[in-house]
């Protein structure tokens, strides 16, 4: 049977939860996999308390135990473990295909450490295969998507049916297509320029820890 390296790479971040931290919980079909493996510890006497960068992360943790605290209630997160759809040499990421790029950004910056985990499907030599998710908000949408297309994005609003995908935030989102992205930092910066942008998926300069699932087990890039 063929190894399920989302699950290897996942078991191997939550290694790093201690006692007493206050968890960050990311979103997507790998972080299923440590939100699991976390649920699995607490009930084994880990005592953490968590919060969810999706409903359906916070739904999913709920579901199996994890202690959730509002982020009211939280200054810092000791550790947040979250998937990506990219990852490249530097440990910049593009985030978002899930959808939920503001909340997971929103935790990883406030991360004493932010520890990504992937398969070896997401380890590219440089970003931009994988369309860039912008949250945008809806009112003037057009104007926006205007401004993404003038930074030469390509930019396509992601559907949900035939109705606009709609975040947890109550927003958009434009999968842009801008090509090999070289200078991530400062195409970042570009974009969250324009006033409609809420925030985009790339994570430059945040990433502790990209754990990649392999085959042969878990590997570490810092
Ligand atoms: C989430 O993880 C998103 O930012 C990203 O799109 C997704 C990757 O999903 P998966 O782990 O299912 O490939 O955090």
């Amino acid at each position: 049977m063929e190894p399920n390296l989302k699950k290897i790479a996942a078991e191997k971040a939550v290694e790093w939860v201690e006692d007493g931290m206050t968890i960050g919980l990311g979103t997507g079909s790998t972080a299923y996999w440590a939100i699991l493996r976390i649920a699995e510890r607490v009930r084994e006497g880990l005592t953490v308390r968590a919060a969810a960068s999706s409903i359906r992360s916070e739904q999913l943790a709920r579901e199996h135990g994890i202690p959730l605290v509002s982020l009211d209630e939280i200054d810092r997160f000791d550790l947040t473990i979250d998937g990506a759809d990219e990852a490249d040499d530097r440990l910049n990421l593009i985030k978002g295909g899930g959808g939920a790029l503001l909340r997971e950004k929103v935790l990883a910056a406030s991360s004493d450490r932010f520890v990504v985990i992937v398969d070896e499907s997401k380890r590219v030599r440089t970003l931009g295969a994988f369309p860039l998710p912008v949250e945008i908000v809806p009112f003037g949408s057009r104007l926006t998507l205007n401004a993404l297309k003038a930074l030469d994005g390509n930019p396509a609003v992601r559907m949900d049916g035939d109705r606009p995908y709609v975040t947890d935030n109550g927003n958009w989102i434009a999968d842009c297509r801008f090509g090999t992205i070289d200078d991530p930092e400062q195409l970042s910066v570009r974009l969250n320029r324009i006033p409609g942008v809420v925030e985009n998926g790339l994570f430059v300069g945040m990433t502790s820890a990209v754990v990649v699932g392999t085959a042969g087990g878990a590997i570490v890039l810092e």
